[in-house]
């Protein structure tokens, strides 16, 4: 069988590029009946915050044409219950297990990166910077370019992990972030998060999200993807995860030639969670 294996620099070597993105898995634990998680390259937990977090009211998700709006507000166990529930499971799995990390302020992001820096069984981290649905935290790191230079060398200095940086497209140009991600000892980033985006039932005149907005993925942002995917390449010598509507063996290999080094899925995971199989013989022909 060809080798698909890929390596994100020195630190880290996925048997193959394809990884779950970061809330649209769980922990890995919920889909272990329907599939063979092993078969991913790499695997990434919903955000994980301190303390655990109820998330926004209904409804949170919503369907729109070729994608989905979701406003999940960041919903978890928080971290002791993390341990206590779910490390067991995640520390036994042979893939490789990257813990996708949220915070309100930067002292959060720290604290959850410290406490779990020495386990082992991970393999690295995915900060979120681009939650597009909380009040506080997430998404003010990842417009400003000065709070995400201090929050990742502050990282950088706390772990010798893989370290990346979930960048927003909320932003008029992703390059300055992707750069200063670079400067301040990223591993690498991984881009993109949702689009900010909503919808109006007409019957009701209400909006189809609690929260009026949402993040918006699915095939309908994978254009937009590709954009910023290719600007960051232009700048930046780390590699890029790529991340937007990817559905099919073909979708990759355009994340790929647009300077992607790997991949994740998101949103098909919701309609078919066995994609990563078809991906993968796709990639092999
Ligand atoms: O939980 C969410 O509402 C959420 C998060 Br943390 C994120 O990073 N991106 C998203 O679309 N939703």
């Amino acid at each position: 069988m060809s080798d698909l294996s890929v390596a994100l620099g020195a630190k880290l070597t996925l048997a193959n590029p394809i990884l779950t993105a970061s809330g649209t898995f769980g922990y890995g634990d919920e889909l272990s009946d329907l599939l063979d998680l092993e078969q991913f390259g790499g695997i990434v937990t919903k955000s994980l915050s301190l303390k655990p977090r109820e998330g926004n009211p209904p409804p949170r998700i919503v369907e729109t044409p070729a994608g989905m709006i979701n406003s999940i507000g960041l919903a978890n166990l928080g971290l002791d219950r993390f341990l206590d529930e779910k490390a067991a499971f995640l520390g036994q799995l042979k893939s490789t297990v990257i813990v996708n990390v949220a915070g309100r302020e930067q002292a959060e992001y720290i604290e959850v990166v410290r406490r779990l820096q020495s386990m082992p069984w991970i393999a690295g981290f995915e900060i979120n910077v681009s939650c597009p649905n909380v009040k506080q935290g997430g998404i003010e790191f990842g417009v400003n370019p000065e709070l995400l230079g201090d929050l990742v060398s502050s990282l950088r200095n706390q772990t010798d992990k893989f370290l990346m940086i979930k960048l927003s497209p909320n932003v008029n140009d992703i390059r300055p972030l992707a750069e200063c991600a670079q400067r301040n000892g990223a591993d690498a980033v991984s881009m993109i998060n949702t689009l900010y985006g909503s919808a109006i039932d007409i019957h009701s005149r209400r909006p189809k999200i609690h929260t009026v907005f949402g993040g918006l993925s699915g095939p309908a942002i994978k254009p937009v993807a590709i954009a910023h995917i290719i600007k960051a390449a232009r700048v930046i010598d780390i590699p890029i995860i790529g991340i937007g509507g990817i559905q099919d063996g073909a979708d990759v290999v355009e994340f790929l030639l647009a300077g992607a080094s790997a991949v994740q899925l998101g949103t098909v995971n919701f309609f078919d969670p066995t994609a990563i199989t078809g991906i993968l013989a796709f990639l092999r022909k």
